[in-house]
């Protein structure tokens, strides 16, 4: 299957909701009255789209062009246009811009979201991009974190830094700052643990492992990403809200997007936090994570 295949067929349940309804509400010949125009804006907003955006699509249908009416083609292409004008502004890979190196990503996000397997598939892209990297595996929560992200390490043949189970984050974290730096690595990835049910204490560690890695560097952490699971749905976008507030994030990757997912919410996550979308996920291996495109990401929700 091919990428944009995955993604469709990953897309399934928006697709589904979306690409069907606008297919039973395309009007041939007839006018797009208002009754049918509700119609669809539901439907855009049952695909986790948000209302902001489902209105705005409203209005463009509304538009005179389509007083005669418009076909499944055209409607889902219409629809398909004003999504991509909301993700194009946000669709920005990540790059490796920092001097002094290393450029320091900082990886954050609930449990089991796929922090640690983005963090592999980013290793992986960079050093098939000649970057050196270094990866640190600051989820000291659990032995097996650890373990997770040395094989990882191993895999794709980059060092990973890590400590004993139990140790404290932050001063890994350092440690590991100066190791890459030491080795003039040009990318350091920090793994993190999930939670967000313990808010207070998830923001400590994160706050404290900012302010002791800039103790080494003060403008890193240069990307801060939160990865999201596709599944979640509307979730999402309470789980921005949070990490937002207390890490600061600068980006996001939406993960396990070849499920039954649910990507309509990176749309109303674009119009509303308008936080750049580095990648998406779409499968449990190292290469299966593909830079956001805006108008690829489109055409397969609206069903395409
Ligand atoms: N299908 C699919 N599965 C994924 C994707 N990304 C991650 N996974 C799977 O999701 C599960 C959790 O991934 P992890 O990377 O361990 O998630 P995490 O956020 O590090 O989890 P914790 O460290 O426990 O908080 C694993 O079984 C991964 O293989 C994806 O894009 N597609
Ligand atoms: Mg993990």
């Amino acid at each position: 299957m091919s990428w944009f295949d995955r993604l469709k067929s990953g897309l399934t349940r928006s697709t589904a909701k979306l690409g069907d309804s606008l297919a039973g509400l395309a009007t041939g010949a007839l006018p797009l009255d208002e009754e049918r125009l509700d119609e669809i804006e539901e439907a855009l907003i049952s695909a986790d789209l948000g209302p902001a955006v489902a209105a705005r699509i409203r209005n463009r249908l509304a538009d005179a062009k389509f007083a005669k009416g418009i076909d499944e083609a055209g409607l889902k292409a219409a629809v398909a246009a004003e999504v991509a004008a909301v993700l194009a502004p946000v669709a920005k890979p990540l790059s490796v811009t920092a001097f002094p190196r290393p450029h320091v990503i900082l990886v954050v996000g609930v449990n089991g979201a796929g922090k640690t397997t983005t963090i592999a598939k980013l290793a992986r892209r960079f050093t098939e991009a000649d970057y050196t990297v270094m990866l640190a595996a600051g989820d000291t929560f659990r032995a097996a974190a650890i373990e997770q992200l040395k094989i990882w390490g191993a895999r794709i043949g980059v060092p990973v830094v890590s400590g004993e189970q139990g140790a404290d984050a932050p001063g890994l974290a350092y440690e590991a700052l100066k190791q890459a730096r030491e080795a003039g690595t040009d990318v350091l990835i920090i793994d993190t643990a999930g939670r967000l049910q313990n808010k207070a204490g998830l923001m400590d560690e994160l706050a404290k492992m900012r302010r002791v890695i800039q103790k080494l560097s003060p403008a890193a952490p240069h990307d801060t990403v939160l990865v999201l699971d596709a599944t979640t749905g509307q979730n999402a976008l309470n789980q921005i809200e949070v990490f937002r507030d207390v890490a600061r994030i600068t980006g996001l990757v939406m993960t396990k997007l070849d499920g039954s997912a649910r990507g309509g919410v990176l749309i109303a996550a674009a119009e509303r936090f308008g936080l750049p979308i580095h990648a998406v996920g779409v499968g449990e291996g190292m290469d299966d994570l593909r830079p956001f495109e805006a108008e690829e990401f489109s055409k397969a929700l609206a069903g395409l």
